[in-house]
């Protein structure tokens, strides 16, 4: 089954809702999809899609998403997609979040308990919504429990065939769900329960847990370092893995001189859309404060891995590039979540960069030809007795031979 909860906002009312089913209904149609409509009981409409074939929240989440998506690019003035109030104003959500393990929406024939007495989450037919819409009778769509009894009487129950129904998403979203119920056994829990649990989306604009997603196919993973105002200044530093963004606190920011070290907190991870969260969270809730990004690239994962408590990266931002160093601490009054920020060794990236370090070169290693990615080799050179390390991506290999034999042979 996918739902669609079809929420008024401030200032719009179930008939605005109507005009949205009918705009879902049709998409739908195109799909061969058939769809059936209750009243909430509330302000809202509920529409289901009765599948009865197998299906997972991995397939079902991202279908009506989109569907949600491709309907506000397509009716701005009237659909909204995301959950922030401030946003609903005179719209009309189409909350695909619903459907979701954690959520839950009302049975058909629940008495709904409301202001104005109880009403009932009624089934209704398609003609019943047109009429009440082009009569603009918003109160033919809120049924006391004797009016309920009587229309059931009347119309027998309009929910019948949902239970059986045997229909199916398309195809590219069955695909989804193959490939993500894999990646999601491999990792038994849900990576962003924490994140969800500490914010309320009606509240705050952060974006709401979404399933896990690679930015890039192949190595290039996303790194970003966001200036978080809290209660108190701090960095927030994330790198992709596993489809979401892991997240360290660094209270004093990145730290910038070889060796220097900067206390990381391990925070929950971050959903992949976190990474261009800019704005402000309202006092009062978690991370009340405004949020900019600092600065944002992609990432080479060198050496470690994050369950190890080692991780060696090069990152290749705007103000960050380089080699940098998380190592988890050891020390146990920090319950697991304390880490450092270490800055590694220098490193340049372009050849002009190289020939000016190479002048003073005193001795040159190749240190290894990263296993993890085809573009990326690391060298060693000690310049003046100082560290440095290279970062080389294959074109420079042919004039790296040519450097050491000539300005590297002292
Ligand atoms: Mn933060």
């Amino acid at each position: 089954m996918v739902v669609f909860d079809l929420d008024p906002g401030d200032g719009a009312d179930i008939l605005k809702s109507c005009e949205v089913a009918f705009l879902v209904k049709d998409l739908l149609d195109r799909l061969n999809l058939k769809s059936f409509v209750k009243v909430s009981g509330s302000k809202g409409l509920h529409l289901h899609v009765p599948l009865n074939t197998k299906i997972s929240y991995e397939a079902s989440q991202p279908f009506a998403k989109s569907i949600a998506q491709l309907l506000e690019r397509e009716h701005a003035d009237l659909i909204v997609s995301e959950m922030p109030k401030h946003k609903r104003k005179g719209k009309v959500l189409v909350d695909w979040s619903q459907n979701s393990e954690h959520k839950s929406t009302v049975a058909v024939y629940s008495l709904r308990a409301n202001a104005n007495g109880p009403f009932v989450a009624m089934p209704v037919s398609w003609a019943q919504l047109r009429k009440a819409l082009k009569k603009g009778d918003a109160r033919a769509l809120f049924f006391e429990p004797d009016a309920a009894l009587r229309e059931v009487k009347k119309n027998g129950d309009l929910f019948a065939p949902v239970p059986t129904l045997k229909q199916r998403l398309p195809q590219p979203f069955l695909e989804l769900m193959s490939e993500r119920t894999n990646l999601r056994h491999a990792r038994r829990a849900d990576p962003l329960e924490t994140y969800r649990r500490k914010r309320d989306f009606t509240k705050t604009a952060e974006p709401p847990p979404s399933m896990p997603k690679s930015s890039h196919p192949g190595s290039r993973k996303l790194f970003v370092i966001q200036k978080h105002a809290a209660s108190r200044l701090h960095y927030d530093f994330r790198l992709e893995m596993d489809g979401t963004l892991k997240s360290w606190a660094v209270p004093k920011g990145p730290p910038y001189d070889l060796n220097e070290r900067r206390l990381a907190m391990a925070t929950e991870d971050h959903p992949m859309e976190y990474a261009k969260f800019e704005g402000l969270i309202p006092r009062g809730e978690y991370g009340g404060g405004t949020v900019m990004v600092w600065d944002i690239g992609t990432y080479e994962l060198m050496d470690g891995n994050y369950w190890q408590g080692k991780l060696h990266v090069f990152l290749n931002g705007k103000k960050l590039k380089g080699e940098w160093i998380l190592v988890k601490s050891h020390n146990r009054d920090e319950k697991g979540n304390a880490w450092f920020f270490i800055k590694g060794l220098k490193s340049v990236t372009t050849w002009s960069e190289f020939l000016t370090a190479s002048s003073t070169c005193t001795s040159f290693e190749i240190v290894s030809n990263n296993a993890f990615s085809k573009s990326l080799s690391r060298f060693k050179l000690i310049f003046k007795n100082e560290l440095l390390s290279f970062i080389y991506t294959n074109n420079f290999a042919d004039n790296l031979v040519q450097a050491q034999t000539g300005s590297l042979t002292n």
